[in-house]
This record gives structure tokens, sequence and C-alpha cells, in this order.
């Protein structure tokens, strides 16, 4: 029997590669975004190897996240695996010197936005007694760099949820597993510094960064292992 995802942030960098590395082993997809062209763009190519459908929401504003999961059809409402992509780094500075703009911004939708889409998802997967969350840290989560204390912080939260998850949620059949990439190179960069492309294309200057590729092909790893496997967490 086929498995649907529910992706959020599928519409660039590690979601899109995740989407389209569960779509060439067979799992059906519910694509989030808050893009509305780039969803129905990925939608229609990957419609070809598997059942596609798109949500339009942001993950920052609950009312919106727990309006759309819950519009979802019948046939598409049996969630098997979330993965919490969706996040990012806003700005690089001293902590005397951050915006507020973006430490909201990082918060919120770092930390809240996964927690707005687990609540959203999670007690069907309870209901059903199986499902598999992936939540997409980072290398920030392990260690705190400097000029990027809210960003690291948001991250070790996503830590923590991880494995408070795993706790409450094994005893239902549920997986979860944490991912934590290094330097990946995607949009993430551009995001960070504001469109700066000289500035986010230094970032992976001298070195052989990772690629969005890379850590879809360990979410796929993840997902496919055997029942009695809970890939717990995975730096990368
Ligand atoms: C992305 C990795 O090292 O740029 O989360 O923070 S890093």
């Amino acid at each position: 029997m086929s498995r649907i995802a529910l992706i959020t942030g599928a519409t660039s960098g590690i979601g899109k590669a995740t989407a389209e590395a569960f779509a060439n082993v067979g799992i059906d997809l519910i694509l989030c975004g808050r893009r509305q062209d780039r969803l129905n763009e990925l939608s229609v190519k990957l419609s070809q190897y598997v059942k596609t459908t798109t949500l339009l929401f942001d993950v920052r504003d609950y009312a919106a996240v727990s309006k759309a999961i819950s519009s979802l059809p019948e046939d598409w409402q049996a969630v098997d695996i979330l993965v919490n992509n969706a996040g990012n780094a806003h700005g690089l500075s001293a902590i005397q010197d951050g915006d507020v703009a973006d430490w909201d911004a990082m918060i919120d939708g770092n930390v809240q936005g996964l927690l707005y889409v687990s609540k959203a998802v999670i007690p069907g997967m309870v209901a059903r007694g199986r499902g598999h969350i992936v939540n997409l840290s980072s290398v920030a989560g392990k260690q705190t760099y400097a000029n990027g204390a809210v960003y690291c912080a948001s991250k070790k939260a996503v830590e923590a949820i991880s494995e408070g998850m795993r706790l409450d949620l094994t005893q239902h059949g549920i997986k979860v597993t944490n991912i934590a990439p290094g330097a990946v190179e995607t949009e993430f960069s551009l995001v960070r510094f504001k469109g700066d492309e000289n500035r986010a294309a230094k970032v992976y200057e001298g070195f052989d960064p990772l690629l969005a590729e890379d850590i879809a092909n360990a979410v796929v790893y993840a997902v496919n292992a055997p029942s009695r496997v809970t890939i717990a967490d995975l730096t990368i």
C-alpha cells in the first residue's frame, strides 16, 4: 500500500529534493508551501510518478495551518510521514546587533511553525497507531556559532522537540527522526542575507558543500527502514 507524506517548505531546497526523492520511491505527496506557482509546478511534475496534492499556508499562522490540513479530502487525511522541513535563517549578527524582526521570523517559523503543523497531523497518527515524523534540524542545533545565537537556539529547540516527540509518540507506533545537516547549498544563505547573492555565494566557497539531494537521500533511508528500526538522529 502506498504511503502519504506531507512535506512543509516543499517548493525549494531540501523540501523539494525530498519530494522528488519520495516520488522516486512511490510515496504520495502533500506538497506544502507559501508559493502556489512553485507548488503547482512541482505537483504537475511529480504527478507523473505518484499522486500529488498541494496546500498553501504559512507555517507561522496556526489558524491557516489548521484550516489547510483539516481541509484535506478524506483520501489524503491519513498522513503516514510528516517532514517538518520549513524553516530559515534570517540575518547573521552579534547578539547586540540582532534585528527583532529576524529573531521573530526564526522563532516563529523554525519552532512555532514546526509545532503548529505537528499539532495538526499528530492526532491522526496517534489514532491510526502509526506514523513517522522527520524534523529538519541543523548542525546549528548541536553547536552554537558566533553571530548565530537565535538561529542556533531555534534549532536547539527543534532538537528538544524531536526528543520529546520520540518519548511521547513511540508508544503510539510513531517514529521520530531528527536530521541535522551542515552547510547545504540551497537558497538558505540567500534568505539569510536577504537576497545578497555575493554574500550568499561566499558561504559555499573553498569546500564542497552538501547538496539538498544528499539530505533527501537520508530522509528516504530513515522512512524506508524496517519497522523495528528507528533512525533517531542523523548529523550530516
Ligand atoms: C544550516 C547549517 O551551518 O549554515 O542550518 O547553520 S549552518
